[in-house]
């Protein structure tokens, strides 16, 4: 039977690359039933199999269990899964229009790390700003052992870094609407299927927004998703963990505070505070640990 790779799904009918092109599938009768009541059963980056169906489709008889997942809370609480197997998330910002937003990133990272992925920072649109005002909000991150990218689709800077940082695996472009993912697509593979895949010819001047994720096979080997605008992303009580993870320079220091619980906003004695004030902790990142644990 072969194995295919999920590049879209359209109602009930999912795209699967056997490694020849994408062919149209339905979900065999039993899986068919158990879509319509969990609405990620089967997503972009699934690994699925493949039996002929009629004419030139297929029938999906399996779904693999999946190594990672990009998920973000749905419907009634539970999780809508945006794409599955996945190596890493490329959060994508932009350095204005739409203006860069820090604690979306810290968000994304934490994301990342709960759905066992790995993650790195696009910062595009670098022609429209300075690029020491550009260094100056990504070093926090850069400090903490978070590969940065500085890209311009417009200009090409940066885009040979980015495309050697996504060969040969699997990465999903995350980020709002409008910060330019599916124009990095566009500009490092032009003229290539994953450039005209699901980004179509410019009608007039802007291209039309991507309306679900899709995923595109590499020239370069490996694959990337590129989807819509995810703009907010809730968290969850279990992510304590997770939150502290993408804050090593406040974990390493919890262990001086005075109180072992210390949730490092308002008790004496805190030793996360009192580097805030020496200026040892950047304070905007600061806020956004303070936040991410206050908003879950
Ligand atoms: N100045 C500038 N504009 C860009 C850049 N990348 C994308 N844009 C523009 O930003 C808008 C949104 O781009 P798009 O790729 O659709 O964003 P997406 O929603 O993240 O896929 C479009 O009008 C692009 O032309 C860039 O590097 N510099
Ligand atoms: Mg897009
Ligand atoms: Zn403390």
């Amino acid at each position: 039977m072969p194995r295919g790779m999920v590049t879209r799904t359209e109602g009930l009918t999912v795209w699967v690359d056997c490694g020849g092109g994408e062919i149209p599938c339905v979900l065999r009768g039993r899986l068919k039933k158990r879509q319509l009541h969990a609405t990620s059963l089967v997503v972009v980056g699934d690994l699925v199999e493949v039996e002929a169906g009629p004419g030139q489709t297929g029938v999906v008889a399996a779904i693999a269990p999946r190594r990672s997942e990009l998920s973000r809370p749905g419907f009634r609480g539970l999780p809508h899964v945006i794409a599955a197997n996945l190596d890493q998330v490329v959060v994508v910002q932009s350095a204005r229009q739409p203006a860069y937003r820090g604690r979306l990133v810290d968000r994304f990272l934490v994301t990342a790390a709960r759905g066992k992925m790995g993650a790195l920072v696009v910062v595009n649109k670098c022609d429209l700003e300075a690029e020491a005002v550009i260094r100056s909000w990504v070093r926090p991150l850069e400090d903490n052992r978070v590969r940065v990218i500085l890209t311009s689709a417009l200009d090409g800077r940066g885009l040979d870094e980015l495309r050697q940082a996504i060969a040969g695996r699997v990465s999903v472009l995350a980020g709002q609407s409008g910060v330019g993912k599916s124009s990095l697509l566009n500009a490092m593979y032009p003229g290539s299927a994953a450039a005209t895949g699901g980004v179509s010819a410019a009608s007039g001047k802007g291209r039309h927004t991507t309306s679900s994720s899709r995923l595109h096979a590499l020239p370069d080997g490996g694959y990337l998703v590129d989807t819509p605008g995810i703009r907010t992303l809730a968290l969850e009580d279990e992510d304590d963990g997770l939150i502290a993870g993408v804050f090593p320079e406040i974990q390493e220091l919890a262990a001086d505070c005075k109180f072992r619980d210390c949730t490092h906003s308002h008790e004496p004695r805190c030793a996360v505070k009192q580097a805030v004030e020496r200026g040892d902790i950047d304070p905007s990142r600061y806020e956004s640990y303070l936040r991410m644990l206050k908003n879950r």
